[in-house]
């Protein structure tokens, strides 16, 4: 038995010895030291030796189940090292290649006029109000004084889902929900922009465009107050040298009414191709809220007051920009895009 043990401690030494890789390494791994290794034989086999050999034949079965266990791991690491280098040898970087482009991505002409919109009004306090852009016929319409039977509704032809609910065809409805919202508190000093719809498509409208919205509601807010908050907005996104001008106007909603144009940033007021020829171009339209709406709404027209505008986002950044077809801004061609 001892001279068996020793033929094995031997034989393992040398196919340990000679293994060249990891996988002649785990079947080595299972031939000696497996259930049904030749080790694990031969101490199955201990139960035929007498009482006093027993002991000392099993501790030199161990001795050398250790010594190759030992072995096989020392072994294991080595080849594991070898096959790290060999693979590291193969591979060659060449670290004098250029590196690879990831192009950035950046904001599309209507976010950034957007944000600047934003930007600009919430600088003079406004926050900023969303709302769903599927809508009540109620807050799109009705609460704004536009019954039914209303022909200025002709002028906003809309998508209609049922009867009673449609996409809305300005942001004013979110400035209504705010209203009722937050009534009797003053003031009221919000902004709306978002999508709106309506059915006009060609080249200076879009079924889908974007609006910004303002409303003020405090007391004693007046006209001079439309006035000069048009004014530093104008200045600020036209430039420091914009006079605005107001044209009578008429929306169901405010009362009075009144375009807004600036003077033309192009020609500074002398007349160009820009402005074809007036000095002025027209970028918004505003007024007072009319008593019926702030009453709807829960506020006493008696007691308070207030103004409301609205512009299209679109239009603006076509102007600032000078382009010329507003679908342009919805083909998504990138040779158009990467200029802003
Ligand atoms: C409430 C009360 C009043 C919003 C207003 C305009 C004038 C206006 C147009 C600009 C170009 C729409 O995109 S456009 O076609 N809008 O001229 N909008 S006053 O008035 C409101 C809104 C909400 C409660």
């Amino acid at each position: 038995m001892r001279s068996k043990l020793e033929e094995i401690r031997k034989n393992g030494r040398e196919e340990l010895e000679h293994a060249q890789s990891l996988e002649v390494l785990n079947d080595l791994r299972i031939k000696y030291l497996g259930k049904k290794g030749i080790l694990t034989q031969v101490l199955r086999g201990m139960g035929a030796l007498s009482p006093e050999e027993r002991p000392l034949i099993g501790q030199l079965a161990n001795q050398i189940k250790d010594e190759l266990e030992k072995l096989m791991t020392a072994k294991s690491e080595s080849l594991g090292r070898e096959a790290l280098r060999q693979k590291l040898a193969a591979e060659t970087i060449d670290v004098t290649l250029p590196g690879r482009f990831f192009p950035l991505g950046h904001k599309h002409p209507l976010t950034l006029v957007l944000d600047e919109i934003k930007s600009i009004f919430t600088g003079m306090g406004f926050t900023v109000a969303e709302g769903p852009e599927v809508e009540l016929d109620y807050y799109n319409f009705e609460a704004l004084n536009l019954p039914k039977d209303h022909p200025a509704r002709d002028m906003q032809d809309s998508f209609y889902i049922t009867e009673e609910m449609l996409l809305r065809t300005h942001t004013s409805p979110v400035q209504v929900r705010v209203m009722q919202g937050m009534t009797p508190e003053l003031p009221v000093k919000i902004i709306a922009p978002g999508k709106v719809y309506r059915r006009d498509d060609d080249a200076t409208h879009s079924p889908m465009f974007h609006q910004v919205e303002g409303l003020l509601v405090d007391k004693r807010v007046t006209f001079a107050d439309l006035k000069g908050t048009l004014l530093a907005f104008a200045r600020q996104m036209f430039g420091e040298d914009r006079q605005i001008r107001l044209r009578p106007s008429y929306f169901p909603f405010t009362e009075p009414s009144a375009e807004v144009d600036i003077s033309c940033f192009n020609c500074g007021g002398q007349g160009c191709k820009v402005c074809k020829n007036t000095g002025w171009l027209e970028i918004l339209g505003s007024g007072m809220v009319h008593p019926k709406v702030l009453e709807m709404s829960g506020y006493d027209p008696e007691q308070v007051s207030g103004f409301a505008f609205g512009m299209g986002v679109e239009r603006i950044a076509m102007l600032k920009y000078g382009i010329d077809d507003l679908r342009l801004l919805f083909d998504n061609d990138l040779r158009f895009i990467e200029q802003f």
